[in-house]
């Protein structure tokens, strides 16, 4: 690793969301506490409502999956809870603190393997490497929304 990429994942931006599951049973405070926990730093934060066509966006890639129009009506469902956080290895760090992407198969003492149960509903969403963190920022965040 050169210089340059170890000094930018010393303050790396992931992106996180809070899913509707997890607004809707009072989760947005526990996640939020974790990653405060770990040391990571909320630089931004909202709640909105997704529509379709931000969804299909944000979803891009899943398109032509089988459960693309499930996830879509999921995460349209009600309010979500975006929000961009800031540390050394922030990307990393918030998907280990989330745990797999299936909740069966999240480590006890992640957020999915302490409140998950089922793929449809997973608690959150977190971005997987530098290039969709940036993609994600900035299609939910505005840079005067993000703080200094
Ligand atoms: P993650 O990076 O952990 O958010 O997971 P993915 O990008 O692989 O998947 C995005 C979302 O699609 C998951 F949050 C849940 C949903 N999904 C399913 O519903 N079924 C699957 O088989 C895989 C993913």
């Amino acid at each position: 690793m050169g210089a340059s990429s170890r000094l930018s994942s010393m303050n790396e931006r992931t992106f996180v969301m809070a899913k509707p599951d997890a607004v809707q049973r009072g989760l947005v405070g526990e996640i939020i506490k974790r990653l405060e926990q770990r040391q990571l730093r909320l630089v931004g934060i909202k709640r909105i409502q997704i529509d379709q066509a931000l969804a299909e966006r944000h979803y891009g890639v899943h398109r032509e999956k089988p459960f693309f129009s499930s996830l879509i009506e999921y995460i349209t469902s009600g309010p979500v809870v975006p929000m961009v956080w800031e540390g050394p290895n922030a990307i990393t760090a918030v998907r280990a603190t989330m745990g797999a992407t299936h909740p069966l198969e999240a480590s006890p003492g992640t957020v999915r393997g302490d409140f998950g149960l089922d793929i449809d509903q997973n608690l959150v969403h977190s971005s997987d490497g530098p290039d969709t963190a940036q993609a994600e920022i900035s299609l939910f965040f505005g840079a005067s929304e993000l703080g200094g």
